[in-house]
């Protein structure tokens, strides 16, 4: 669909403008870490964290620019978590988004700085009320919370210490996992957008809805693609999950009814965008989108 390439081109090329900007190199003593933190930023990420973010403002204002930083805060938060789960202490793997690891490339002690350097950078942008004139400062507030929430214990960090240390053998447990470590910043993504936006609680309850089951359609599609994907379209050797002996949907129920799940959970997610009419029709394409991904 030439006008969706079109619309998600166009806000990913203003993300990575903005990102640029706000990571730009200072030539000091530590200049290193920017280094890093570029190098791991435009890696090559899809940007589907900050794009849902401009998306789910989009429902309500068209100004894009508007919540910005919060989008980059979002994409700063997952390239940290992606440094810091290629660590050897962690997953342990050499290649992310087709180039070796950050660790690989810098070494781990600045691989572990570039995560927390970006973690930090991304409040630093967010509470920076200056160039945030247009939104009131509660809403930022909110917002923010709800990104910290969602970025700690009870969210992605939470999941991935149930990914470490709790044993996964039902889809109880793999569900859990799921929602937090991978759905929990997806669906604070799009909720933040609406808080700028100025949902009310009845349309956040829809986002939140929506990005739940967006979330985790997207995961059963990073264990699809595991096995299904070329070495060069997932950016890292595939079967990867099965040669670790980790726990997937496709380990737990084949490769045939992770598909199908799949597609439930994306018709789901995109069900509870009906209540927004025509304004949906992006977001939902989006939702599409993610269902006939190569990486
Ligand atoms: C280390 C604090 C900490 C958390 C790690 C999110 C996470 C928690 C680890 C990532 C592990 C992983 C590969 C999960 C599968 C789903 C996922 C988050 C894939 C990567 O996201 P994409 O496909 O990546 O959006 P790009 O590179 O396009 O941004």
């Amino acid at each position: 669909m030439e006008d969706f390439n079109e619309w998600i081109s166009y806000r990913k090329n203003l993300i990575n403008k903005e990102l640029e900007l706000y990571l730009n190199k200072i030539n000091n003593f530590q200049s290193i870490i920017y280094d890093a933190i570029n190098y791991s930023i435009f890696a090559g990420g899809k940007r589907i964290r900050p794009i849902l973010t401009l998306a789910s403002y989009e429902l309500f204002d068209y100004d894009i620019l508007i919540p910005m930083p919060f989008a980059c805060a979002v994409e700063m938060i997952h390239t940290y978590s992606l440094i810091h789960d290629d660590l050897p202490a962690m997953d342990n793997d050499d290649f992310r988004r087709g180039k070796p690891s950050c660790h690989k490339k810098f070494g781990e002690d600045i691989a572990i700085l570039t995560g927390d350097a970006l973690l930090n950078k991304a409040y630093e942008i967010i509470f920076d009320l200056n160039s945030q004139k247009n939104i009131p400062p509660e809403k930022i507030i909110e917002a923010g919370r709800i990104l910290a929430t969602a970025s700690g214990s009870e969210g992605m960090i939470g999941g991935q210490i149930v990914d470490l240390h709790h044993e996964k053998n039902n889809l109880e447990v793999l569900e859990y996992m799921h929602l937090h470590k991978t759905g929990a910043i997806i669906n604070a993504s799009s909720k933040i957008g609406g808080i700028l936006g100025g949902a009310d609680d009845e349309e956040l309850g829809y986002l939140d809805e929506f990005s739940r089951n967006l979330g985790l359609a997207f995961q059963v599609k990073d264990d699809i693609l595991d096995v299904e994907g070329t070495n060069e379209d997932i950016g890292k050797p595939s079967g990867s999950d099965i040669e670790n002996k980790k726990l997937t949907y496709v380990t737990l129920m084949g490769v045939e009814k992770a598909k199908k799940l799949e597609k439930e959970l994306t018709e789901k997610s995109i069900s509870s965008l009906d209540y927004f009419g025509s304004n949906g029709k992006c977001l939902k394409e989006l939702a599409k989108s993610l269902l006939n991904r190569k990486n």
